[in-house]
């Protein structure tokens, strides 16, 4: 008797040690650096570095609404890869888009949340007076200025308006995630000159959780059309909005629920007739892929696929002038560029990052051209190679591919914002596989003891 409690202890031992043991020695240093707290101080900027920011070519801003700090940042790589300029101004930072002729000035989407008595609530509320600010920040000097405010009562302590579109020097058009609806808003007299409501079209069994409905996180507007083109995630699909006539409900892409499409996507660009479009380029986030879909005899085709086997919740995808797409890949924690042939040309490394703007090439895809007219090819993992030497291939890369398969993509995309940034799927499987064996070795000791009657009914002696 004594002796097979012996055994199974030390198997429980080393089931217990072994899995996560091998994740601490494969992440030494991130380990250490999240035990120690690793945080950075309040300073703002974290880095700015003048001379090297105006000498670098081909700059890329990326935002994080929730890195590995638990805050908002936004980032300024050099083409080499250098850190050139760091914020951490708020506590969620979103979009960023660059300004019309201003070489190094962007506007950028960010929110703290405010003491409650700032929204006149009592201290015990439940509610949260969440302030988004519109800013414009010149990388260059460091200077920036306040475009607009935007305070709300909401639910979520920790969500903000995710994207604006600027129309002109005072308009801007606002994605309003808080209360289902776009709206333009003159920001020199703070008068909202236009708005759309979700509402008036669908009935609340559509899309989310009515507290996070559309989650209407991206909008874009189509001068030429006067339309505006939304994306409310939780409807798996894109409106596009004539800002007289309402919803074009015929130009719809995607539908709830119809998840081969688009399954709760982030950051449509829309590409004109006279870059080869109409077409969309979206990250198509819960796919785990980039897509575009061209508009031909009034109906949406896919034309474009991207993916790799590392690919987790892209939320932003860029169509470059120069032909390439820059994509922002969240959960594996990169913002890369791929060219036609769909190989990985370059690449950053970033926690948890959410959009991507490369300056000098107009906000999002204005510069670029659709798939159909580049010649694209499409790719999936398994089909082609990756020249940058990452997942895509042998034997490694087929066990992953089979093992990610298997978790749902809605469960391990949540997982990942409470884990941190460094933990891959392998790391999340063996700490789990340590913590059921631990769970497992407790229910067998308190059984040993004598303690517990597994008899039905269970009786606990104590
Ligand atoms: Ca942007
Ligand atoms: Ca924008
Ligand atoms: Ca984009
Ligand atoms: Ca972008």
């Amino acid at each position: 008797m004594g002796s097979y409690q012996t055994y199974l202890r030390v198997a429980f031992a080393f089931l217990v040690v072994v899995p996560t043991g091998g994740v601490f020695l494969t992440h030494t240093g991130s380990v250490l650096a999240a035990v120690d707290g690793d945080e950075s101080a309040a300073e703002n900027p974290v880095v700015h570095e003048p001379d090297e920011l105006r000498a670098a070519e081909n700059l890329t801003i990326v935002t994080a609404h929730y890195n590995d700090e638990k805050n908002g940042s936004l980032t300024a790589f050099a083409g080499d890869g250098d850190v050139v300029y760091e914020t951490r101004a708020y506590q969620r930072i979103f979009d960023v888009d660059p300004v019309p002729g201003e070489a190094y000035t962007v506007t950028y989407v960010g929110s703290s949340v405010r003491p409650n008595s700032k929204c006149k609530l009592g201290p015990g509320s439940s509610l949260n007076c969440v302030r988004n600010v519109v800013e414009r920040l010149n990388l260059s000097t460091g200077e920036s200025e306040r475009v607009y405010t935007y305070e709300v009562v909401t639910r979520h302590s920790h969500d903000s308006v995710h994207d604006v579109d600027r129309i002109d020097d005072s308009h801007y058009l606002v994605a309003d995630i808080f209360h289902n609806r776009v709206f333009v808003v003159n920001t020199s007299s703070n008068v909202i000159t236009w708005e759309w409501r979700a509402r008036s079209e669908f009935p609340y069994s559509t899309g989310g959780p009515i507290r996070d409905w559309t989650h209407l996180n991206d909008v874009e507007y189509l001068e030429d059309q006067n339309v505006v083109m939304a994306d409310p995630r939780n409807h798996d699909q894109v409106w596009f909005i004539h800002r007289e006539r309402g919803l074009l409900e015929n130009r719809t892409l995607g539908a709830d629920d119809d998840h081969d499409t688009l399954y709760e996507q982030h950051n449509p660009d829309y590409i004109p007739e006279e870059r080869g479009g109409p077409a969309a380029v979206i990250a198509d986030s819960e796919n785990n892929r980039i897509v575009e879909y061209q508009r031909e005899n009034e109906s949406w085709t896919r034309t474009w696929t991207w993916r790799d086997a590392k690919m987790e919740w892209p939320r932003d995808a860029d169509r470059l002038p120069n032909g390439r797409t820059l994509i922002t890949d969240t959960h594996s924690n990169r913002v890369f560029e791929v060219n036609r042939q769909g190989e990985i040309v370059w690449q950053v490394s970033m926690a948890k990052p959410y959009e991507a703007e490369r300056l000098g090439t107009g906000d999002e895809s204005a510069g670029g051209a659709s798939a159909t007219a580049l010649d694209y090819e499409s790719r999936t993992p398994g089909i082609t190679t990756d020249d940058s030497g990452d997942a895509n291939r042998g034997l490694g890369a087929q066990v992953y591919g089979a093992v990610r398969s298997l978790v749902p993509s809605k469960l391990y995309h949540g997982l990942k914002w409470v884990i941190p940034a460094w933990m891959g799927l392998f790391d999340v499987l063996l700490t789990a596989l340590s913590g059921v064996s631990l769970a497992a070795w407790a229910l067998a000791e308190l059984y040993w003891t004598d303690r517990v009657s597994v008899r039905s009914p269970v009786r606990l002696r104590l």
